[in-house]
């Protein structure tokens, strides 16, 4: 989409209850680059929605939801460190529906803490993975995707799960755009470690 206007952001910006971007585009976190202790742009409470925000560069490390979050028509033109980042409990229910990433230079979703993260009507472009339950966290929760209606443009992983840890990805209606000799990898399953 094109950007209505343009924010910079000084420090993180807190959520609770919903914020309505109007399309403007968001940036000044961080570098740019891979390092992995930027500042989030967004901090989202438990229960908070995110809608019709552009992030643009630096964005830092993108999006955090500490609990149950949505994410409607969020659009990442250059993912930083990673795009969104889901560090809620077990029972933690986050959606991101609609919207996009491009250059993510390894992962776009970034699921943390426990629960299920549920992706749908979503287009990527020029990533690592769309989707990694982590293999490293504190706490080895069963994490759940749901890949529903996305699209995937030369990227070389949808989802990235942990078998041990008893991880689950559900894809359904999935687009893979690309180069033959690329090939985009649907699911890999990993070994998490503590
Ligand atoms: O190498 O610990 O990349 O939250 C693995 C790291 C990792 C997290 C993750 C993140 O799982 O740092 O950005
Ligand atoms: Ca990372
Ligand atoms: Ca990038
Ligand atoms: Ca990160």
């Amino acid at each position: 989409p094109t950007a209505t206007g343009s924010v910079q952001v000084p420090e993180t910006i807190e959520v609770s209850g919903t914020l309505d971007g109007g399309l403007k585009r968001y940036s000044g976190i961080g570098d740019g680059g891979q390092s992995e202790s930027q500042d989030a742009m967004f901090e989202l409470a438990d229960g908070a929605t995110l809608r019709n925000v552009i992030i643009g560069a630096p964005a830092g490390d993108g999006v955090h939801c500490t609990g149950s979050c949505t994410l409607i028509n969020v659009w990442w033109e250059d993912v930083g460190e990673d795009a969104a980042t889901f560090k809620g409990g077990t029972n933690a229910a986050y959606t991101v529906d609609g919207g996009g990433a491009r250059s993510a230079s390894d992962k776009v979703f970034q699921h943390n803490g426990g629960g299920t993260l549920t992706i749908r009507n979503f287009q990527v472009e020029n990533a690592g993975k769309l989707y990694r339950s982590c293999g490293n966290c504190a706490t080895s929760y069963e994490r759940h995707v749901v890949l529903d209606r996305v699209t995937v443009t030369n990227t070389k992983t949808v989802a990235g799960v942990n078998a041990n840890f008893g991880d689950t990805a559900t894809l359904t209606n999935i687009t893979v755009v690309g180069d033959a000799k690329k090939a985009t990898k649907i699911c890999t399953r990993f070994q998490g470690t503590t």
